[in-house]
């Protein structure tokens, strides 16, 4: 290689140095300036067919601020400015937009092509993306805790126990404690329920109400990945308005502060001379109130999840009102009622309640919202309430699963 080479080689690479600092930079201006949402075109007419694969949405935005109406065959679907259409079925659906009213109203025509998914998708929780539970009985044991563990290891023994079809049981801890997960593909909101979420509900056989027991309902929130960005974002979310949403007795933005116990203060948990320390682990919430939690004598494990260094911490949402009651009259025997529908873990697994609605979605001020399905879950748990020797009443979700992928 001569000089003369060299040269070229050194200026060679000095140009492609240069070119790649300029094309990082400009990555880097591109990422600044990119928007969250595409660019829309104004509207120009239908498209002859669209084509989307079954549960995933095919949006048709317009823009256009007159009257539409979206219709297949004679079923009006929509009378959004932005059509959002999901399937659960590979077919071909005729599609007509009307915009404006009847005598000058424009009329299009087009065809919505479902295909089937290229791969296979999965009718259970594909991904768990947060974990946050609350102090509780079965807190650092499921799932479990080992020394040394940060919150990056609880949440992929999380995703160990939620992911899949053999799905075991979390526990979320008492009032707030939550998980979120998410599904490979959108469920569809078509009508009556659409998806399940599992728990460990039962009915008590000498409950005086055949639907009491050992129910530990959690509010359950729906997101619709509308930006797609494959994860659930804050404005994204939505409750569940279940049976007791409206009623009076139900809390709204309800919070509470939970402190770090010393564990040390009593004798060693689970001694001859220790007995249930009804004073563990003191909480504070936003109507002025304080109490306990209480720690029985069946764990005697830490109630406070292990991984968190924080001296106390907190959670804020939607307070039912306590479920559990003592039928006996005597303290021996308390029942939890089940709520009539839209709870997790507050009935049996093969009960209907256990069956969610997406439909039964609210935004923040109580109006229902029309989702076209949804792709994230959150659940938590709605009471604050010790049921006795039963100790505090904690929802477990132990799976969940899409109804309409068969
Ligand atoms: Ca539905
Ligand atoms: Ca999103
Ligand atoms: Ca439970």
């Amino acid at each position: 290689m001569n000089k003369k080479t060299i040269n070229y080689l050194t200026i060679g690479l000095l140009s492609l140095f240069f070119a790649g600092m300029i094309a990082s930079c400009k990555h880097d201006d591109d990422e600044v300036l990119t928007p969250t949402d595409p660019v829309v075109e104004p509207f120009k007419g239908l498209d002859s067919v669209y084509t989307i694969e079954r549960f995933r949405v095919l949006s048709i935005p317009t823009q256009l601020s007159e009257n539409l109406t979206w219709s297949i065959n004679d079923s009006l679907i929509s009378q959004n400015s932005e059509l959002e259409f999901i399937s659960p079925k590979a077919t071909t659906y005729p599609l007509t937009l009307k915009i404006g009213n009847n005598a000058d109203a424009k009329v299009y025509h087009s065809k919505i092509r479902v295909t089937k998914e290229a791969g296979v998708l999965s009718k259970y929780i594909s991904k768990v993306f947060d974990f946050r539970p609350a102090v509780g009985q079965f807190m650092n044991e499921i799932p479990e805790y080992n020394q040394g563990n940060t919150a990056v290891n609880m949440l992929q023994k999380a995703n160990a126990s939620l992911v899949g079809s053999n799905s075991t049981m979390i526990s979320l801890g008492g009032f707030g404690g939550y998980v979120v997960f998410g599904f490979d593909h959108t469920i569809p909101n078509l009508d009556g329920r659409d998806f399940k979420i599992l728990g460990n509900a039962f009915f008590g056989n000498a409950a005086n109400d055949p639907r009491s027991g050992n129910c530990e309902p959690g509010i359950i929130m729906v997101a619709y990945d509308k930006n797609k960005n494959g994860k659930p974002d804050d404005n994204e979310w939505y409750e569940i308005a279940g049976s007791e949403y409206f009623k009076n007795t139900t809390v709204k933005d309800y919070s509470i502060t939970y402190m770090k116990p010393n564990e040390n203060k009593t004798p060693v948990a689970g001694s001859e001379d220790w007995q249930a320390d009804i004073e563990y682990i003191k909480w504070t919430d936003n109507l002025g109130n304080t109490g306990f939690k209480t720690r029985n004598v069946f764990h005697s494990q830490s109630y406070y999840p292990l991984w968190f260094t924080d001296a106390s911490y907190g959670f804020t949402g939607t307070r039912l009102k306590d479920n559990f009651y003592d039928q006996s009259g005597n303290g021996s025997y308390w029942v939890g009622k089940s709520y009539e529908f839209g709870y997790a873990d507050n009935a049996p697994n093969n009960d209907e309640a256990s069956n969610i609605d997406i439909s039964w979605a609210v935004d923040r001020n109580g109006k229902y919202i029309k989702l076209p399905g949804i792709d994230f879950v959150k659940v938590y748990t709605g009471i604050n309430q010790e049921a006795g020797w039963l100790g505090e009443v904690s929802t477990e979700v132990a799976g969940a699963y899409d109804l309409r992928l068969k």
